[in-house]
């Protein structure tokens, strides 16, 4: 795929790839936004009622193919996303503007996602009790919810969206599925590796467009369940429009994930660790190190050491080789993030690295943000409290590590953090006092594996965490059974 000819933007209906009639929708290149990406109309309301109306069609027969045959398809789409990572793995980069290792790697995790719930027709489906009646015993058993609304982020554009349609599939249930406006190329993507895979006509629905596209599939009557990632705005109006509704949701939202760093931790591993968990992605994940704590003994030392790291970044192009840090992924996320560190600034941080706008015609020309890190005094600042979802660390000093642990909980947030220490002790007291969906101990703060819960704690996330057996809680129902033969005192 070149910049120079738009990908055509598609649906995918009942089987059917059709053209939108609704509003354009376009997406760029953020490196330089001139060039398109993708483009086309979006879906518009009678798209939606024939999306929702051929899942709700599909659902009945997909439900009662056996599991592994379900899984078989989610096989072969991992395997056409195996054999396609290099060249989707470039219009990722292209599209949302991580690096192509990334872009390549991110194709590489959704397969493996796909595999992992291939084979879940391997695993236990449900669970068998004791009765305390005679001749009894008790099966849970698991049944699919039905259609579920699938409403995912830019920012992992392939692999949240198969981390999402992956486990409602293999449990029975169909999709509408919204990605983010900003990457319709890789939603094509992999809802044509599904298709082609396989997959029934109208178990998966994909439509391109913008919110009012997600709130019709949000309040559509037919849509059973939902499922988000985003922002904490947008997840908690769905949330509270699936519960008007009386249908469940899962939001999996911000996150103000802080790396801790203790007197004895090793530093060269822990600058290194930070600087990937705050910069990869160019911070663009919700499990991104966007606070950093230090212990009084060694904040100077790892501070110089940080910055020198973070002003050394080749930031650039994300499609060439050399690259480690590409641009954000729209101009509004370029002004939110730098409005914000322009706030820092006023509200008394220090910069010790980054915060100035680019001036050299290629990086001035796209949506290009300097890894930026800025260290605060004791006033309130925006920047410790609010998700700016970009590249810019904030960073704090704590007198020992209780006081690191109190200020690591100083958030609403409790998606992800990092502890870096090579004092069992510290790291065991971090377990039980760091209050957050994830953990990490001497490894960067984002990350996720498809056999493990992923999501977060506090204000990061409503519903059931994702992944792995956690999935199975949101996509699926139980239905206890009370089983007895069927002869008189047998
Ligand atoms: C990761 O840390 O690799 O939107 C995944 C996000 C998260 C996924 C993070 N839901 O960034």
């Amino acid at each position: 795929m070149t910049t120079d000819t738009p990908a055509p933007l598609q649906h995918l209906i009942a089987g059917q790839w059709i053209s939108g009639e609704g509003d354009r929708v376009r997406s760029v290149d953020p490196s330089r936004p001139q060039s398109v990406v993708a483009e086309g109309g979006a879906a518009s309301a009678d798209h939606l009622e024939a999306a929702v109306a051929a899942a709700g069609e599909s659902v009945r027969a997909w439900a009662a193919t056996p599991m592994s045959t379900r899984g078989g398809v989610l096989l072969a789409a991992a395997e056409i996303l195996d054999e396609k990572a290099g060249d989707w793995g470039r219009d990722l980069s292209v599209e949302e503007g991580k690096t192509l290792a990334e872009g390549v790697g991110e194709v590489r995790r959704a397969a493996q996602i796909l595999r992992y719930y291939g084979n879940e027709g391997d695993r236990q489906a449900g669970e068998i009790y004791a009765s305390p009646r005679v001749g009894e015993r008790i099966l849970v058993t698991r049944k699919p919810v039905g259609v579920v609304g699938v409403i995912t982020p830019f920012n992992f554009p392939i692999a949240i969206p198969a981390w999402k349609i992956a486990p409602a599939l293999i449990y029975g249930n169909s999709v509408v599925w919204k990605p983010a406006s900003t990457v319709p190329l890789l939603a094509m993507h992999l809802a044509r590796a599904l298709d082609s895979a396989g997959l029934p006509a109208g178990v998966l629905n994909l439509l391109i467009g913008g919110s009012a596209v997600g709130d019709g599939i949000v309040n559509h009557p037919d849509v059973d369940a939902v499922t988000f990632t985003g922002s904490t705005g947008i997840g908690r109006r769905i949330a509270s429009m699936a519960a008007a509704r009386g249908v469940p949701a899962q939001a999996e939202m911000g996150g103000k994930n802080a790396a801790v760093v203790l007197d004895d931790a090793d530093l060269d591993l822990a600058v290194e660790q930070v600087m990937l968990g705050a910069f990869r992605s160019t911070g663009q994940k919700c499990t991104a190190t966007s606070r950093l704590i230090l212990t009084e003994k060694i904040a100077d030392r790892f501070l110089d050491a940080l910055a020198e790291r973070a002003e050394a970044l080749v930031v650039g192009d994300p499609v060439h080789e050399a690259t480690e840090m590409g641009p954000v992924v729209s101009e509004s996320a370029y002004k939110t993030i730098t409005t914000g560190i322009e706030t820092a600034r006023a509200q008394g941080a220090t910069v010790l690295a980054g915060g100035q706008p680019y001036a050299d015609e290629v990086r001035a020309g796209g949506y290009f943000i300097a890894p930026t890190v800025v260290e605060l005094n004791g006033a309130p600042a925006d920047v410790w409290t609010e998700e700016l979802f970009g590249p810019v660390l904030a960073v704090r000093r704590a007198a020992d590590a209780e006081a690191a642990f109190d200020m690591a909980n100083d958030s609403e947030f409790g998606l992800s953090a990092a502890i870096f220490t090579q004092d069992l002790t510290r790291a065991l007291q971090a377990v039980e006092q760091i209050d957050v969906g994830v953990l990490h101990v001497n490894s960067e703060s984002a990350g996720a594996d498809p056999h493990v819960p992923f999501g977060g704690t506090k204000k990061s996330g409503l519903g059931p965490k994702e992944q792995g057996g956690a999935a199975r809680e949101f996509f699926t129902h139980t239905t206890t059974v009370y089983l007895r033969g069927g002869q008189a005192g047998a």
